[in-house]
């Protein structure tokens, strides 16, 4: 199926349909924060569903019930998702903690006004696409990816769901408002999971013991948090993700893309990179 067929056009970048209807955008569009509501903001493939387990363990200083019990899309929801409405995320006691892949420009009035707390999850933009590649693969509710060159071309132009990830990150690194908003980096959990605990759960005031921090990493490695079935995706049914073609926990390492992109590809991605990143002076895990 086609773009046309599968995406809607919302605040100027694609969002499919069957997850985003528009009444879930306009709930989103009317959702009232709290200055103490916790936002995991990613582009897609970046690290969502790790801090959907990482952010919740930290809340509950390590008790595994809240992970173990409640899928991951009620645990922290998606705020533009369609299952956002039936879940009375106004009666949620605080601190509450939700998922969203909205570009800076498309977050409502209340955002701004009340400027919850933001952890931006950032990733390098190769494996983000080596990641989505497969999962386009085995996304029924997705566009197929195509051949990899031709996915590549859609990925450098932003012609995927939510749009470009050069726009998504330039939008979030460029936010006035920096002192509610934690960046983090896929790469810097795969490479200190316990000291990415420590440092996001100081920025949420919840500052944990040893042991607790201990706890909580070795829940989410990569291996444990693959075997949790309310966060592996595997409630799924398999004509909407068919985990047979490709595993939604699928190898969660960094630099994958190395694994997968010919020569000219890797030069084709870094001139468009070069090209669109020209003027951005922040610095990424990645450079
Ligand atoms: S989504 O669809 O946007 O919610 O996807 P998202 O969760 O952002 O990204 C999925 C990728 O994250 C990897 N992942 C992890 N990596 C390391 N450790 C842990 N615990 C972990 N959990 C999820 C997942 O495997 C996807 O990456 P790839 O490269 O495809 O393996």
């Amino acid at each position: 199926m086609t773009e046309a067929e599968l995406y809607s056009v919302y605040k100027g970048v694609y969002v499919p349909k069957d997850l985003h209807p528009p009444e879930s955008l306009k709930y989103c569009e009317d959702f009232a924060f709290r200055p103490d509501d916790v936002l995991i903001v990613t582009y897609p493939k970046s690290g969502t569903t790790w801090m959907q387990e990482v952010v919740p363990l930290i809340v509950s200083e390590g008790d595994l019930t809240p992970v173990l019990t409640v899928p991951n899309w009620d645990r922290v929801p998606w705020l533009e998702e369609h299952r956002a409405i039936l879940l009375g995320l106004e009666q949620r006691p605080s601190p509450r903690v939700f998922a969203t892949h909205f570009h800076r420009h498309m977050m409502n009035e209340s955002y701004f006004k009340t400027k919850p707390r933001v952890l931006y999850v950032m990733r390098n933009p190769k494996d983000v696409f080596t990641s989505s590649f497969h999962y386009y693969g085995m996304a029924s509710y997705l566009v197929n990816p195509g051949s990899q060159d031709e996915f590549m071309e859609k990925f450098l132009d932003g012609t995927i769901i939510f749009g470009s990830w050069f726009d998504h990150v330039k939008g979030w690194i460029g936010a006035e408002e920096q002192e509610s908003i934690l960046h983090i980096f896929y790469e810097e959990m795969i490479a200190d999971l316990k000291g990415s605990v420590e440092k996001i759960a100081k920025f949420l005031g919840k500052p944990l013991s040893p042991d607790v921090t201990e706890k909580i990493a070795e829940h989410c490695v990569f291996k444990n948090m693959k075997q949790n079935k309310m966060s592996n995706f595997s409630l799924v049914p398999e004509q909407y993700m068919d985990q047979k073609k490709s595993e939604f926990m699928r190898k969660g390492i960094a630099g994958d893309w190395k694994n997968h992109f010919t020569e000219a590809q890797q030069q084709r991605f870094n001139s468009v990179y070069k090209d669109k990143m020209r003027d951005v002076k922040f610095k990424f895990t990645w450079d």
